[in-house]
């Protein structure tokens, strides 16, 4: 495992991206009831406009080699949490093993009781992103996405699905669930990326 020191920090910009607040606690929001998750009969789909379309246990997630990062993630109601540690398989480790076809530039997102949100392949793909298990060194709560949720630290944290399921490889972009109620189609903090 490797922890790195966080991207962004050395270029010379603020810490906190612009209207957010930093915050020590680490607050559970998301849209629904926490799911129940039957281990038994969970897997990790990847599908769409792959050349291989593949399926995982969550044994065989967990069994993959793991990563820890320590990133500022970032919510879209303002908060920001400093230095939060994450430790999961990298996104793109997984996705190599699909092979998405060149066709396939944007990502929809699938977690349980059929919760989606979009990306673009390259915010997908960014080096630091995880499908994580743990945070600060613990097991995921439920409430925070146990057994298995996305974190894209660099965009606004709706954007990494708890209770993740799958992605769905698309040609063109396609609007998720809270996308479609405004909010951006990318969610770049920096930018103020929050509705559209
Ligand atoms: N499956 C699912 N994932 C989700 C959500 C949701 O409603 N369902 N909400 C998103 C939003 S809006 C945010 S801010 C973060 C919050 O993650 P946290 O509760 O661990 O802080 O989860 C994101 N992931
Ligand atoms: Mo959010």
């Amino acid at each position: 495992m490797q922890d790195d020191a966080p991207a962004g920090a050395a270029e010379g910009r603020p810490r906190i991206p612009p209207g957010q607040y930093v915050t020590q606690r680490w607050p559970v929001l998301h849209y629904g009831d926490v799911p129940k998750v039957d281990l038994a009969t969970w897997r990790f789909r990847i599908t769409g406009l792959v050349e291989d379309p593949c399926e995982w246990t969550y044994e065989e997630i967990r069994a993959m080699p793991a990563r820890t990062i320590t990133r500022d993630i970032h919510c879209v109601t303002r908060w920001s949490r400093l230095d939060a540690t994450f430790t999961g398989v990298p996104v793109r480790d997984l996705v190599a093993r699909a092979r998405v076809k060149p066709e396939g530039r944007f990502v929809i997102v699938h977690a349980e009781e059929g919760w989606t949100t979009n990306l673009p392949v390259e915010d997908l793909l960014r080096e630091d992103n995880l499908l994580a298990w743990a945070a600060d060194g613990e097991e995921l709560t439920p409430e925070h996405g146990w057994p298995l949720r996305l974190v894209v630290p660099h965009l606004y944290f709706w954007k990494s699905a708890k209770w993740v399921r799958g992605f769905e490889f698309v040609a063109e972009d396609v609007p998720g669930f809270w996308e479609r109620y405004g909010y951006h189609m990318r969610g770049d903090p920096w930018k103020e990326q929050r509705f559209q």
